[in-house]
């Protein structure tokens, strides 16, 4: 492989560049017309425009993608995360003209995008599972009946769905009927397949995801685990690696799951499979996501592996340069995501540019990002300005570490999630570790943000606004954005 494209933009299209320029790969970026002077298309060795801003009209134009790879004698594509990256059908054409794509087969995807096949992939591998069904529910007085032994409260989830989209907490067998019927309505119009389970609630979990790579060769290697339990509305907000509650023996157990998951579809590349931990160390298999992921960084932090470069060297048919006995864990690491939102204002995403952009630098700090001062955050796609990552020796170190390169982080011209950020990492139960994904519900509100200069009028009507949708939201754990803004929003 000695030419790839890259089929994304932003801060991860430059991340692939670095590497493959790094491997004297030549890279071709593709970009709308919104993208045009960002720092991936300047650092691609060849740049082609796909289309106009909205991603339908170019980012995810599948044919106009492989007409540019031929026309450029591409022989490799690397999807990035999102638009193609878990799309089989998409890969099955990349594959079919010939260009190798930099990932996973699309039955393996197939196969883990439906969250009830992957729990019968997985099923002769003693995996540990949520106690659940493990079919598509037709019958709803059966499943009502499962319900009741498995005890309330249960959770709805959607076949097609997965990172939280299409999921409903059903507290009690009364509301089972209404809440079944409003899961299948909503499963049909968000992904065309009306297709659920259940499965029981787990109340207070950690989500903790081990990343794997694997080769053709049928070597699979566990690269320990990243911890994603600081989230708001299923959008993580900060992650670390290692986890502070694993213990080697879990680590090891969990671990080895994830690579019997992998086993399990026949998975090649770069793969993370997510996990429930609950507070007595029990854990169940929840999805494997079939992609490079945005945090994927804290793991090259912690085992000092470019994944992006072991990437490339499996779809090139390599083997694995290194065993499971061959890594380890260095130190600590954590990730937080700059997004244009205003915390202060019910995390709306902020339209403006980058009137000011400073990032900070020294010691074990890396910014993944893909702007530059005077440039405006386009409103088409995630509203995701940049990646903030510290490495330390230690977990308190890294976090020290965090704290210093957010204050030296300069923005100005929209609002950011970095004060956001600094409150979740200096907060007593971040610090000690003792927290779950109901984080940003139990701990967090906009009147807590230092430096603000709010009227307290202001503050009581952001309050109440809170407490209203509260109290809207609280059967469902996954509902869409409800603010209304101009962004198209495509979170991973
Ligand atoms: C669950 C759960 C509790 N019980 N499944 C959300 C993302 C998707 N991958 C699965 N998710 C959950 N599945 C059972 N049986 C709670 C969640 C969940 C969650 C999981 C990980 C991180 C954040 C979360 C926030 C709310 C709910």
């Amino acid at each position: 492989m000695d030419k790839i494209l890259i089929a994304n933009r932003g801060e991860i299209a430059l991340r692939i560049m670095r590497t493959a320029r790094e491997m004297g790969v030549k890279t071709v970026a593709i970009f709308s017309e919104a993208d045009r002077n960002a720092p991936f298309v300047k650092y691609a060795d060849e740049a082609i425009c796909v289309g106009p801003p909205p991603s339908s009209e170019s980012y995810l134009q599948v044919d106009k993608i492989i007409q540019i790879c031929k026309d450029l004698n591409v022989d490799g594509l690397h999807p990035g995360y999102g638009f193609l990256s878990e799309n089989a059908d998409a890969t099955r054409k990349i594959t079919q003209a010939g260009i190798t794509f930099i990932g996973p087969s699309p039955e393996a995807m197939e196969l883990m995008g439906d969250k009830l096949k992957a729990k019968d992939t997985v099923k002769s591998y003693n995996i540990p599972m949520v106690p659940g069904t493990d079919e598509a529910i037709k019958d709803i007085a059966a499943a009502k009946e499962i319900a009741k032994g498995i005890g309330f409260p249960i959770l709805i989830k959607a076949a097609a769905g997965g990172g939280g989209k299409g999921m409903r907490v059903v507290e009690n067998a009364d509301e089972f009927e209404e809440q079944m019927d409003r899961a299948v309505s909503e499963a049909v119009s968000s992904f065309g397949n009306g297709a659920v389970f259940i499965e029981k609630y787990v109340g207070s979990p950690r989500h903790i995801e081990i990343q794997i790579i694997a080769d053709t060769h049928g070597n699979i290697v566990y690269l320990f685990e990243r911890e994603c339990s600081i989230q708001r509305r299923h959008q993580k907000v900060i992650e670390e690696a290692p986890s502070a509650v694993l213990t080697p023996e879990l680590r090891e157990a969990m671990g080895k799951c994830a690579v019997d998951v992998a086993r399990s579809c026949d998975y090649v590349g770069a793969g993370t499979v997510e996990f429930l931990l609950e507070n007595n160390k029990d854990f169940y298999f929840l999805e494997m996501n079939t992609r490079l992921q945005v945090e994927h960084p804290v793991t090259e932090m912690i085992t000092g592996i470019d994944l992006v470069k072991e990437q490339i060297n499996i779809a090139r048919g390599e083997k694995l340069s290194f065993t499971q006995d061959d890594v380890q864990i260095n130190g600590h690491s954590f990730e937080v995501r700059v997004y244009a939102e205003d915390p202060m204002n019910n995390f709306l995403p902020d339209i403006g540019r980058l009137n000011t952009y400073v990032r900070p630098e020294g010691m074990g700090i890396r910014v993944d990002d893909g702007f530059e001062e005077g440039m405006d955050i386009p409103i088409y796609y995630d509203p995701m300005i940049s990646k903030l990552i510290t490495h330390g020796k230690d977990r308190e170190e890294a976090r020290e570490r965090m704290i210093r390169a957010i204050d030296d982080y300069q923005i100005s011209g929209l609002e950011t999630t970095l004060s956001f950020c600094k409150f979740t990492i200096q907060h007593e139960a971040f610090v000690s570790g003792n927290f779950d994904t109901h984080f940003v519900k139990d701990h967090f509100s906009p009147e807590k943000l230092q430096n603000s200069d709010l009227k307290g009028e202001k503050i009581a009507a952001l309050f109440s606004a809170r407490l209203y949708e509260e109290g809207a939201a609280n059967k469902v754990v996954a509902e869409p954005e409800k603010t209304i803004s101009k962004w198209k929003i495509n979170r991973m």
